[in-house]
Protein backbone atom coordinates (compact mmCIF):
# COMPACT_ATOMS: atom_id res chain seq x y z
CA UNK A 1 0.00 0.00 0.00
CA UNK A 2 2.78 2.16 1.20
CA UNK A 3 4.73 1.48 -2.28
CA UNK A 4 1.61 1.81 -4.16
CA UNK A 5 1.33 5.57 -2.49
CA UNK A 6 4.86 6.32 -3.55
CA UNK A 7 4.20 5.24 -6.72
CA UNK A 8 1.17 7.29 -6.89
CA UNK A 9 2.78 10.36 -5.65
CA UNK A 10 5.66 9.89 -7.90
CA UNK A 11 3.14 9.65 -11.09
CA UNK A 12 1.52 12.44 -10.27
CA UNK A 13 4.89 14.43 -9.93
CA UNK A 14 5.76 13.34 -13.23
CA UNK A 15 2.57 14.15 -14.34
CA UNK A 16 3.19 17.90 -13.27
CA UNK A 17 6.85 18.04 -14.45
CA UNK A 18 5.26 17.10 -18.20
CA UNK A 19 2.34 19.73 -17.98
CA UNK A 20 5.44 22.43 -16.98
CA UNK A 21 7.67 21.20 -19.71
CA UNK A 22 4.21 21.55 -21.36
CA UNK A 23 3.45 25.17 -20.61
CA UNK A 24 6.83 26.25 -21.00
CA UNK A 25 6.63 24.88 -24.84
CA UNK A 26 3.58 27.50 -25.05
CA UNK A 27 5.62 30.58 -23.86
CA UNK A 28 8.50 31.49 -26.07
CA UNK A 29 11.11 34.59 -24.02
CA UNK A 30 12.20 37.16 -26.72
CA UNK A 31 15.06 39.97 -25.94
CA UNK A 32 15.25 42.63 -28.74
CA UNK A 33 16.01 45.90 -29.40
CA UNK A 34 13.58 48.61 -28.43
CA UNK A 35 11.84 50.13 -31.77
CA UNK A 36 12.67 47.03 -34.13
CA UNK A 37 9.68 45.36 -34.88
CA UNK A 38 6.58 46.17 -36.56
CA UNK A 39 3.42 46.49 -34.37
CA UNK A 40 1.70 43.60 -35.35
CA UNK A 41 4.57 41.15 -35.79
CA UNK A 42 4.24 39.55 -32.18
CA UNK A 43 0.29 38.98 -32.67
CA UNK A 44 0.59 37.58 -35.92
CA UNK A 45 3.26 34.41 -34.76
CA UNK A 46 1.57 33.65 -31.58
CA UNK A 47 -1.55 33.14 -33.93
CA UNK A 48 0.24 31.23 -36.33
CA UNK A 49 2.04 29.19 -33.78
CA UNK A 50 -0.09 28.86 -30.71
CA UNK A 51 2.96 30.61 -28.70
CA UNK A 52 3.15 32.86 -26.33
CA UNK A 53 5.63 35.72 -26.80
CA UNK A 54 7.23 37.84 -23.98
CA UNK A 55 8.85 40.26 -25.82
CA UNK A 56 11.48 42.17 -23.50
CA UNK A 57 13.50 45.24 -25.20
CA UNK A 58 16.83 47.00 -24.51
CA UNK A 59 18.74 49.99 -26.55
CA UNK A 60 22.39 48.86 -25.92
CA UNK A 61 24.89 45.51 -26.25
CA UNK A 62 26.23 46.22 -23.58
CA UNK A 63 23.06 45.41 -21.33
CA UNK A 64 22.11 42.82 -23.37
CA UNK A 65 25.66 40.79 -22.50
CA UNK A 66 25.28 41.57 -18.79
CA UNK A 67 22.09 39.63 -18.90
CA UNK A 68 23.58 37.11 -21.12
CA UNK A 69 27.12 36.73 -19.31
CA UNK A 70 25.53 36.67 -15.94
CA UNK A 71 24.06 33.43 -17.39
CA UNK A 72 20.32 32.19 -16.97
CA UNK A 73 18.89 35.50 -18.64
CA UNK A 74 15.69 33.18 -19.52
CA UNK A 75 15.28 33.95 -23.02
CA UNK A 76 14.98 31.60 -25.67
CA UNK A 77 15.73 34.32 -29.16
CA UNK A 78 18.64 37.51 -28.54
CA UNK A 79 19.56 39.95 -30.92
CA UNK A 80 23.24 40.61 -30.27
CA UNK A 81 25.51 43.16 -32.91
CA UNK A 82 27.66 40.96 -34.48
CA UNK A 83 30.86 42.40 -33.07
CA UNK A 84 29.34 41.42 -29.66
CA UNK A 85 28.01 38.09 -31.02
CA UNK A 86 31.18 37.36 -31.80
CA UNK A 87 32.71 37.37 -28.28
CA UNK A 88 29.59 36.13 -27.39
CA UNK A 89 30.38 33.03 -28.52
CA UNK A 90 33.70 32.77 -27.43
CA UNK A 91 32.07 32.78 -23.84
CA UNK A 92 30.24 29.58 -24.55
CA UNK A 93 26.56 31.80 -24.73
CA UNK A 94 24.93 30.62 -27.84
CA UNK A 95 23.88 27.21 -29.05
CA UNK A 96 25.20 26.65 -32.64
CA UNK A 97 21.73 26.48 -34.98
CA UNK A 98 20.89 23.36 -36.46
CA UNK A 99 19.47 25.10 -39.87
CA UNK A 100 17.65 22.13 -41.13
CA UNK A 101 15.10 23.43 -38.68
CA UNK A 102 15.08 26.97 -40.75
CA UNK A 103 13.17 26.07 -44.06
CA UNK A 104 13.65 29.93 -44.78
CA UNK A 105 17.14 30.20 -44.25
CA UNK A 106 17.44 30.14 -47.93
CA UNK A 107 15.93 33.90 -48.13
CA UNK A 108 18.62 35.70 -46.35
CA UNK A 109 21.41 38.12 -48.44
CA UNK A 110 24.33 35.71 -48.96
CA UNK A 111 26.54 38.72 -49.23
CA UNK A 112 25.73 40.11 -45.84
CA UNK A 113 25.74 36.17 -44.46
CA UNK A 114 29.48 36.36 -45.45
CA UNK A 115 30.08 39.64 -43.98
CA UNK A 116 28.70 38.79 -40.49
CA UNK A 117 30.45 35.85 -40.77
CA UNK A 118 33.96 37.27 -39.36
CA UNK A 119 31.88 37.43 -36.00
CA UNK A 120 30.80 33.85 -36.92
CA UNK A 121 32.26 31.40 -39.12
CA UNK A 122 30.27 30.05 -41.50
CA UNK A 123 27.36 31.61 -39.82
CA UNK A 124 26.73 28.74 -37.23
CA UNK A 125 25.34 30.75 -34.26
CA UNK A 126 23.14 33.49 -36.08
CA UNK A 127 21.60 35.15 -38.60
CA UNK A 128 21.17 38.47 -39.55
CA UNK A 129 18.00 40.51 -38.62
CA UNK A 130 18.50 44.46 -39.72
CA UNK A 131 21.41 46.62 -39.75
CA UNK A 132 21.98 50.18 -39.93
CA UNK A 133 24.66 53.34 -40.35
CA UNK A 134 25.05 55.00 -36.95
CA UNK A 135 24.59 59.02 -38.10
CA UNK A 136 23.19 61.86 -37.17
CA UNK A 137 19.50 63.06 -37.12
CA UNK A 138 19.21 66.30 -37.02
CA UNK A 139 16.40 69.07 -37.11
CA UNK A 140 17.37 70.98 -40.39
CA UNK A 141 15.23 74.16 -38.92
CA UNK A 142 16.69 74.28 -35.37
CA UNK A 143 20.25 73.53 -37.13
CA UNK A 144 20.08 76.64 -39.40
CA UNK A 145 18.60 78.84 -36.94
CA UNK A 146 22.00 78.26 -34.29
CA UNK A 147 24.52 77.66 -37.30
CA UNK A 148 23.43 79.38 -40.53
CA UNK A 149 22.71 78.26 -43.96
CA UNK A 150 25.88 76.49 -44.23
CA UNK A 151 25.42 74.39 -41.47
CA UNK A 152 27.91 70.85 -41.50
CA UNK A 153 25.26 68.87 -41.21
CA UNK A 154 27.15 66.36 -43.87
CA UNK A 155 29.68 66.31 -42.03
CA UNK A 156 31.04 65.01 -37.88
CA UNK A 157 32.08 68.85 -37.67
CA UNK A 158 28.45 69.20 -36.84
CA UNK A 159 28.89 67.88 -33.34
CA UNK A 160 32.81 67.52 -33.13
CA UNK A 161 33.71 70.93 -33.69
CA UNK A 162 33.45 72.62 -29.98
CA UNK A 163 32.40 75.86 -31.63
CA UNK A 164 29.43 73.89 -33.34
CA UNK A 165 28.33 71.92 -30.58
CA UNK A 166 28.51 75.14 -28.84
CA UNK A 167 25.67 76.50 -30.57
CA UNK A 168 23.67 73.70 -30.88
CA UNK A 169 24.01 73.11 -26.83
CA UNK A 170 20.56 75.13 -26.67
CA UNK A 171 18.17 73.54 -28.75
CA UNK A 172 20.01 70.24 -27.69
CA UNK A 173 22.09 67.48 -28.48
CA UNK A 174 21.71 63.81 -27.73
CA UNK A 175 24.97 61.22 -28.00
CA UNK A 176 24.10 57.66 -27.63
CA UNK A 177 25.00 55.83 -24.87
CA UNK A 178 27.35 52.93 -25.77
CA UNK A 179 30.99 53.38 -25.81
CA UNK A 180 31.74 50.59 -28.43
CA UNK A 181 29.76 52.71 -31.19
CA UNK A 182 31.06 56.67 -30.21
CA UNK A 183 34.25 56.07 -29.19
CA UNK A 184 35.17 54.57 -32.71
CA UNK A 185 33.20 57.72 -34.44
CA UNK A 186 35.84 60.14 -32.78
CA UNK A 187 38.63 57.74 -33.69
CA UNK A 188 37.51 57.76 -36.90
CA UNK A 189 37.19 61.35 -37.38
CA UNK A 190 40.39 62.11 -35.92
CA UNK A 191 41.92 59.89 -38.75
CA UNK A 192 42.57 57.00 -36.68
CA UNK A 193 41.57 53.75 -37.27
CA UNK A 194 37.93 52.71 -35.52
CA UNK A 195 39.41 49.28 -34.21
CA UNK A 196 43.13 50.45 -33.02
CA UNK A 197 44.44 49.48 -30.04
CA UNK A 198 46.75 52.59 -29.21
CA UNK A 199 45.95 53.82 -26.04
CA UNK A 200 47.29 57.31 -27.24
CA UNK A 201 44.83 57.16 -30.03
CA UNK A 202 41.94 56.22 -27.77
CA UNK A 203 43.09 59.23 -25.28
CA UNK A 204 42.69 61.34 -28.40
CA UNK A 205 39.11 60.13 -29.14
CA UNK A 206 38.52 60.76 -25.05
CA UNK A 207 39.68 64.21 -25.33
CA UNK A 208 37.75 65.29 -28.17
CA UNK A 209 34.59 64.58 -26.55
CA UNK A 210 35.05 65.78 -23.70
CA UNK A 211 35.83 69.31 -25.47
CA UNK A 212 32.42 69.10 -27.10
CA UNK A 213 30.80 67.53 -23.71
CA UNK A 214 29.66 70.72 -21.95
CA UNK A 215 27.42 70.71 -25.05
CA UNK A 216 25.71 67.47 -24.82
CA UNK A 217 22.48 67.40 -23.59
CA UNK A 218 22.86 63.78 -22.45
CA UNK A 219 23.76 60.10 -23.48
CA UNK A 220 20.99 57.93 -24.35
CA UNK A 221 20.42 54.87 -26.71
CA UNK A 222 16.74 55.27 -27.60
CA UNK A 223 15.41 58.32 -26.11
CA UNK A 224 16.39 60.26 -28.85
CA UNK A 225 13.55 59.06 -30.76
CA UNK A 226 10.59 60.94 -29.35
CA UNK A 227 13.17 64.26 -28.43
CA UNK A 228 13.63 64.53 -32.11
CA UNK A 229 9.92 63.74 -33.02
CA UNK A 230 9.01 66.38 -30.61
CA UNK A 231 11.69 68.99 -31.14
CA UNK A 232 12.76 68.60 -27.31
CA UNK A 233 16.62 68.09 -29.02
CA UNK A 234 18.20 68.92 -32.42
CA UNK A 235 21.12 67.10 -33.32
CA UNK A 236 21.12 63.12 -32.05
CA UNK A 237 24.16 60.96 -33.02
CA UNK A 238 21.51 57.68 -33.14
CA UNK A 239 21.08 54.67 -35.47
CA UNK A 240 19.71 55.09 -38.70
CA UNK A 241 15.82 53.76 -38.47
CA UNK A 242 15.38 55.46 -35.57
CA UNK A 243 15.90 58.83 -36.48
CA UNK A 244 13.89 57.73 -39.39
CA UNK A 245 10.85 56.56 -36.81
CA UNK A 246 11.67 60.02 -35.40
CA UNK A 247 11.00 61.77 -38.78
CA UNK A 248 7.72 59.50 -39.13
CA UNK A 249 6.47 59.83 -35.69
CA UNK A 250 6.78 64.11 -36.47
CA UNK A 251 5.30 64.11 -39.69
CA UNK A 252 1.91 62.13 -38.09
CA UNK A 253 2.02 64.64 -35.24
CA UNK A 254 1.17 67.31 -37.90
CA UNK A 255 4.40 67.60 -39.60
CA UNK A 256 4.98 71.14 -37.89
CA UNK A 257 8.35 69.36 -36.79
CA UNK A 258 10.99 68.20 -39.71
CA UNK A 259 13.58 65.34 -39.13
CA UNK A 260 16.48 64.56 -41.40
CA UNK A 261 19.24 61.59 -41.02
CA UNK A 262 23.15 62.17 -43.08
CA UNK A 263 25.79 59.43 -42.97
CA UNK A 264 28.55 62.12 -42.78
CA UNK A 265 30.90 62.64 -45.85
CA UNK A 266 33.85 61.16 -43.83
CA UNK A 267 31.91 57.98 -43.41
CA UNK A 268 30.26 56.00 -40.10
CA UNK A 269 30.03 53.34 -38.39
CA UNK A 270 27.66 50.23 -39.38
CA UNK A 271 25.90 47.54 -37.24
CA UNK A 272 24.84 43.98 -38.27
CA UNK A 273 22.39 42.78 -35.26
CA UNK A 274 22.14 38.72 -35.53
CA UNK A 275 19.36 36.61 -34.04
CA UNK A 276 20.66 33.65 -31.89
CA UNK A 277 19.61 31.15 -29.53
CA UNK A 278 21.03 30.94 -25.86
CA UNK A 279 22.78 27.63 -24.75
CA UNK A 280 20.48 28.03 -21.70
CA UNK A 281 17.26 28.56 -24.10
CA UNK A 282 14.21 26.84 -22.78
CA UNK A 283 12.10 26.95 -25.36
CA UNK A 284 14.53 25.80 -28.48
CA UNK A 285 11.57 24.79 -30.72
CA UNK A 286 9.90 27.16 -30.18
CA UNK A 287 12.78 29.73 -30.46
CA UNK A 288 13.54 27.93 -33.95
CA UNK A 289 9.61 28.54 -35.05
CA UNK A 290 10.08 32.06 -34.29
CA UNK A 291 13.36 32.32 -36.16
CA UNK A 292 12.14 30.83 -39.33
CA UNK A 293 8.96 32.82 -39.06
CA UNK A 294 11.13 36.13 -39.02
CA UNK A 295 13.14 34.61 -42.20
CA UNK A 296 9.58 34.88 -44.50
CA UNK A 297 9.91 37.53 -47.06
CA UNK A 298 7.14 39.34 -46.00
CA UNK A 299 7.07 39.32 -42.25
CA UNK A 300 10.84 40.71 -42.11
CA UNK A 301 9.78 43.28 -45.52
CA UNK A 302 6.64 44.65 -43.03
CA UNK A 303 9.62 44.98 -39.95
CA UNK A 304 11.73 46.94 -42.43
CA UNK A 305 8.08 49.29 -43.31
CA UNK A 306 7.45 50.18 -39.94
CA UNK A 307 11.22 50.69 -38.58
CA UNK A 308 12.69 51.88 -41.43
CA UNK A 309 16.11 49.44 -40.99
CA UNK A 310 17.32 47.56 -43.85
CA UNK A 311 16.81 43.66 -43.21
CA UNK A 312 19.51 40.50 -43.85
CA UNK A 313 16.40 38.83 -46.28
CA UNK A 314 17.13 39.22 -49.77
CA UNK A 315 13.80 37.97 -50.50
CA UNK A 316 11.77 40.40 -48.63
CA UNK A 317 13.83 43.67 -50.64
CA UNK A 318 11.35 43.83 -53.42
CA UNK A 319 8.30 43.80 -50.41
CA UNK A 320 9.53 46.90 -49.09
CA UNK A 321 7.79 49.81 -50.04
CA UNK A 322 9.80 51.78 -52.67
CA UNK A 323 10.26 55.07 -50.78
CA UNK A 324 11.97 53.46 -48.20
CA UNK A 325 13.92 51.04 -50.35
CA UNK A 326 15.04 54.34 -52.64
CA UNK A 327 16.05 56.41 -49.79
CA UNK A 328 20.11 56.54 -49.65
CA UNK A 329 19.99 57.00 -45.59
CA UNK A 330 18.13 53.87 -45.01
CA UNK A 331 19.52 51.70 -48.00
CA UNK A 332 22.88 53.22 -48.51
CA UNK A 333 24.29 53.31 -52.26
CA UNK A 334 27.60 51.46 -53.10
CA UNK A 335 29.65 54.54 -52.68
CA UNK A 336 28.21 55.39 -49.47
CA UNK A 337 28.54 51.77 -48.04
CA UNK A 338 32.23 52.07 -49.11
CA UNK A 339 32.53 54.33 -46.45
CA UNK A 340 31.09 52.89 -43.61
CA UNK A 341 33.27 50.95 -41.26
CA UNK A 342 31.71 48.20 -39.50
CA UNK A 343 32.37 47.93 -35.64
CA UNK A 344 35.20 45.57 -35.09
CA UNK A 345 34.96 42.80 -32.24
CA UNK A 346 37.86 44.28 -29.29
CA UNK A 347 40.03 42.48 -27.16
CA UNK A 348 39.03 42.79 -23.19
CA UNK A 349 41.70 44.77 -22.53
CA UNK A 350 40.81 47.30 -25.16
CA UNK A 351 37.14 47.22 -24.23
CA UNK A 352 37.65 48.31 -20.99
CA UNK A 353 39.71 50.75 -22.17
CA UNK A 354 36.98 52.41 -23.98
CA UNK A 355 34.60 51.78 -21.53
CA UNK A 356 36.80 53.92 -18.59
CA UNK A 357 37.26 56.39 -21.17
CA UNK A 358 33.25 56.60 -22.06
CA UNK A 359 32.47 56.93 -18.40
CA UNK A 360 35.19 59.60 -17.80
CA UNK A 361 33.43 61.37 -20.93
CA UNK A 362 29.91 61.10 -19.72
CA UNK A 363 30.38 62.27 -16.00
CA UNK A 364 32.50 64.74 -18.17
CA UNK A 365 35.75 65.24 -15.83
C1 LIG B 1 16.83 49.80 -32.74
C2 LIG B 1 18.24 50.12 -32.76
C3 LIG B 1 19.01 48.96 -33.16
C4 LIG B 1 20.23 49.30 -33.80
N1 LIG B 1 16.05 50.79 -32.14
C5 LIG B 1 21.46 49.10 -33.00
N2 LIG B 1 21.97 47.82 -33.04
Amino acid sequence: MKIFGKTLLALSLMGAVAAAAQADDKVLHVYNWSDYIAPDTIAQFEKESGIKVVYDVFDSNETLEAKLLAGKSGYDIVVPSNNFLAKQIKAGVYQELDKSKLSNYKNLNTSLLKAVSVSDPDNKHGFPYMWGSIGIGYNPEKVKAALGADAPVNSWDLVFKPENAAKLKACGISFLDSPTEMMPAALHYLGYKTDTQDKKEIAAAEALFLKVRPSVAYFHSSKYISDLANGNICVAVGYSGDVYQAKARAAEAGDKVKVAYSIPKEGAGSFYDMVAIPKDAENVEGAYKFMNFLLKPEVMAAITNSVHFPNGNAAATPLVDEDIRNDPGVYPPAEVQAKLYAIADQPAPVLRELTRSWTKIKSGK
